[in-house]
């Protein structure tokens, strides 16, 4: 696969994912990086209930393993001080991979804060926080070792949801070049939400048609936000949810479970656990799509993008007429203010028609550019990682010379 592959000190660690989120060094992390060691892939595959080998396994980066030790154990306190999460981690074929999704604000990151040991930056207001796709070891009870995906929503406050399909369909894509498919997905709702607004109607829709009819056997439709509604109100909207066609009952009556996230790292575990005791994968709809040689605007996930911004566009060109309409009359009635308004609006929905175009245009995809894309974004991090650590050093450097010109017990420091 053409720029699948990771930098050349990628490729010798040999790892597949790193986490986006708050990093080492606060680096702004990217998608999926996968790189396996050849004999990885030949080697016979243990049993998805082995317990993971360690000693071939997933060992962080050399630039974060001390942080990785100074990790505490797995808590149930999402507010205590974490770690940043490893850069990068091998993650096997047989390893279990849980994605984790629904719209910006259900609470994805905060549901693998609950269970990760290292740090998963969560939102604090209105805007998307996650923007990309990262993966989290997760430590169950039992002492297995197993990955959260966190993963942005279709409703991104920063991106669009061509740029988010095709980090997530990057993700994918990468990671079943190298064997690695799912082992179910969580897909998290706010109970305290009255109704779908169109957002996550979307959203869901975008779900499903990732996932396909054979994935929703491996889904979780977990609820989030219990705190915030009375029992009668959390059970009704529940029990909507549970019923309705357009909501969540096709996907039960496929295979998927419901199932409240209403007790913090408790529930998020009975959740984690109901997929890992499936002991099966699932190739995903997209997947299986682009596989077959479709470009991602061919794949359902893609079609329902496109459909989406045919629709915004025409709404703009129809904004666009009646401005123009307005434009005539202004001129007519020599009005120069509303001329510079009609003006400056014009040029606004330009933009956004402009955009659309090219919203189209990156929506037809091919797996090897997606692969480009991973490889670019991987390279940029990379680039960011050496830039850091540079600076550090040369810090460093600066303030030894400083102690040793101006402390007298500078040979001190040296010894530290
Ligand atoms: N009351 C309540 N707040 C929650 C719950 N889950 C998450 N939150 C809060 O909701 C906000 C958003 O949570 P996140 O975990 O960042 O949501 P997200 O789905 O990852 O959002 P994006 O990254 O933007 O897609 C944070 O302030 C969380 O503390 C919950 O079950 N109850
Ligand atoms: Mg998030």
């Amino acid at each position: 696969m053409p720029g699948a592959f990771p930098t050349s000190s990628m490729r010798r660690q040999g790892s597949l994912t790193q986490p986006s989120a708050k990093s080492a060094n606060h680096v702004e992390n990217d998608a999926t990086l996968p790189s396996r060691p050849a004999e990885q892939e030949v080697r016979k595959e243990p049993s998805r209930e082995d317990p993971p080998a360690q000693a071939d396994g997933w060992a962080p980066t050399t630039t974060t393993a001390s942080q990785q030790q100074s990790a505490p154990a797995s808590s149930s306190d999402p507010v205590a001080k974490k770690p940043p999460a490893p850069a990068e981690y091998f993650v096997r074929p047989h390893d279990v991979v849980i994605a984790v999704m629904g719209v910006t604000g259900a609470g994805k990151s905060t549901f693998i804060n609950y269970l990760s040991e290292f740090d998963v930056e969560v939102g604090h207001n209105m805007e998307s926080c996650t923007n990309k796709v990262a993966v989290y070891p997760v430590t169950l009870p039992n002492g297995r070792n197993i990955y959260l995906l966190d993963t942005p929503g279709f409703d991104d406050t920063y991106k669009s949801d061509t740029d988010v399909l095709r980090e997530i369909a990057a993700w994918l894509q990468d990671a079943h070049a190298h064997k690695v498919l799912l082992s179910g997905l969580v897909y998290l709702h706010r109970i305290q939400d009255v109704r779908f607004t169109g957002a996550a109607m979307k959203n869901l829709r975008m779900f499903k048609k990732l996932c396909g009819h054979e994935g929703l056997k491996n889904v979780v439709l977990a609820t989030t936000f219990w705190n915030k509604v009375t029992a009668e109100e959390g059970s009704s909207r529940e029990a909507q949810l549970r019923t309705e066609k357009a909501f969540w009952k096709s996907m039960i009556d496929e295979g998927s479970q419901m199932i409240r996230h209403d007790d913090e790292a408790t529930s998020a575990l009975q959740i984690i656990d109901r997929l890992v005791q499936k002991k099966t994968t699932i190739e995903l709809a997209i997947q299986r799509e682009m596989q077959g040689g479709m470009t991602l605007d061919q794949t359902g996930a893609g079609k329902e993008v496109e459909a989406q911004v045919e629709r915004m566009r025409m709404q703009w060109e129809k904004e666009k007429k009646d401005l123009e309409a307005d434009m005539r009359e202004a001129l007519a009635a020599h009005d120069k203010e509303a001329q510079r308004q009609i003006k400056i609006e014009r040029e606004e929905i330009d933009k956004k028609i402009l955009e659309s175009d090219r919203s189209m245009k990156r929506l037809q995809a091919t797996n090897s550019q997606l692969a480009e894309q991973l490889h670019s974004q991987r390279q940029e991090m990379s680039n960011k990682m050496l830039l850091l650590n540079h600076l550090e050093n040369r810090e460093e450097k600066r303030e030894k010379k400083f102690y040793r010109k101006y402390n007298p017990l500078h040979k001190r420091y040296d010894e530290m």
